[in-house]
């Protein structure tokens, strides 16, 4: 049983802050509006008024709160600064590759053992056996506490020892997921606004998944070779792509759909052709997503 404290009882706190409590550890909690840590009482759990009384006598002390903004805001003050020295803050918090480096830096430059981590789940599958968490920092660190992470998500893994790792990961992640779920949301509009039928529906959803997974890996492969020209495999050229999304902005004209998505590519594939690759893979936008 460890003694630990935690910044945070908000949706993802507190089920944090729950599941460590059933796991028999001993949590002392603050959050901003205390009555959302009294209400944790039930599971044992102790309330504390301020984050430097949470802390005073855990051996791990956790944050999640809404941002680093809010979270620096706790740790940055003199008495939680002093309080935290010589023990384990591990951040799960959100935020940017960035604030995490910056933020490890100022732990360990003030004597605080600093573990970064990000929550690939959401609140009500904390303590699952096949929810994930990804940890950064010290490996040895990680080691050691492993027990306790691997209670908070089963599938709890160390990735690396730069801090800014599980943030850069999660973004790049989450752009994927936002990707995938607009250009779903766009074509469930063209289905509607073409009036497909419920057979032509079903096919559209057997062919969806395979469209996804083929076109990502293949696009992968060839950035991560370097092979963004044109070569003997590139089977569509900019060119051929710009041709086709010119029938998807048509769709949205003559619908009177929103073209936002689609002008945001056509806004891409002009600046490639501009640049005087039309005849160059997809893959040549890597080079203008990195520089624009
Ligand atoms: N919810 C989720 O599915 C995602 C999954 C992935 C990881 N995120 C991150 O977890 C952090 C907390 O998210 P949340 O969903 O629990 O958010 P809330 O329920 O809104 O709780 C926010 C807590 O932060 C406290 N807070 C906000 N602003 C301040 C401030 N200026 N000073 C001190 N505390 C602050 C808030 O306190 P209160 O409003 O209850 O007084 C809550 O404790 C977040 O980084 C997600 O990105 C969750």
């Amino acid at each position: 049983m460890t003694t630990i404290g935690f910044f945070g009882a908000g949706r993802m706190g507190a089920s944090l802050v729950r599941t460590l409590a059933k796991s028999g550890h001993e949590v002392h909690v603050w959050n901003r509006t205390a009555a959302k840590a009294e209400a944790l009482a039930p599971f044992g759990v102790q309330a504390k008024p301020t984050p430097e009384a949470a802390a005073a006598e855990a051996e791990i002390v956790f944050v999640n709160l809404l941002d680093y903004a809010a979270s620096d805001a706790q740790l940055r003050k003199p008495e939680v600064t002093q309080t935290l020295k010589g023990k384990l803050l591990v951040q799960l918090t959100s935020g940017s590759p960035k604030a995490s480096r910056d933020t490890g830096a100022w732990a360990t430059g003030h004597g605080i053992a600093y573990l970064d981590g990000a929550i690939m789940a959401t609140p009500n599958v904390i303590g699952e056996p096949e929810t994930l968490i990804l940890f950064v920092g010290s490996k040895s660190l990680y080691q050691k506490h492993e027990r306790v992470f691997v209670a908070l998500a089963g599938k709890s893994a160390f990735l690396s020892e730069d801090f800014g790792a599980a943030s850069a990961l999660d973004s790049a992640l989450l752009g994927q997921m936002w990707s995938t779920l607009f250009g779903t949301l766009q074509a469930l509009t063209i289905n509607r606004a073409e009036n497909i039928n419920a057979d032509t529906y079903a096919t559209y959803l057997k062919l969806v998944q395979p469209v996804i997974d083929g076109a990502e890996r293949d696009l992968m492969q060839r950035v991560r070779d370097g092979r963004d020209g044109g070569d003997d495999e590139t089977f569509a050229t900019i060119a051929a792509h710009n041709v086709a999304l010119q029938h998807l902005r048509h769709i949205n004209a003559e619908r009177g759909l929103n073209p936002v998505l689609a002008d945001a590519y056509a806004s891409l594939f002009r600046t490639v052709i501009q640049n005087g690759h039309v005849g160059d893979d997809f893959a040549i936008l890597a080079r203008f997503m990195s520089a624009p």
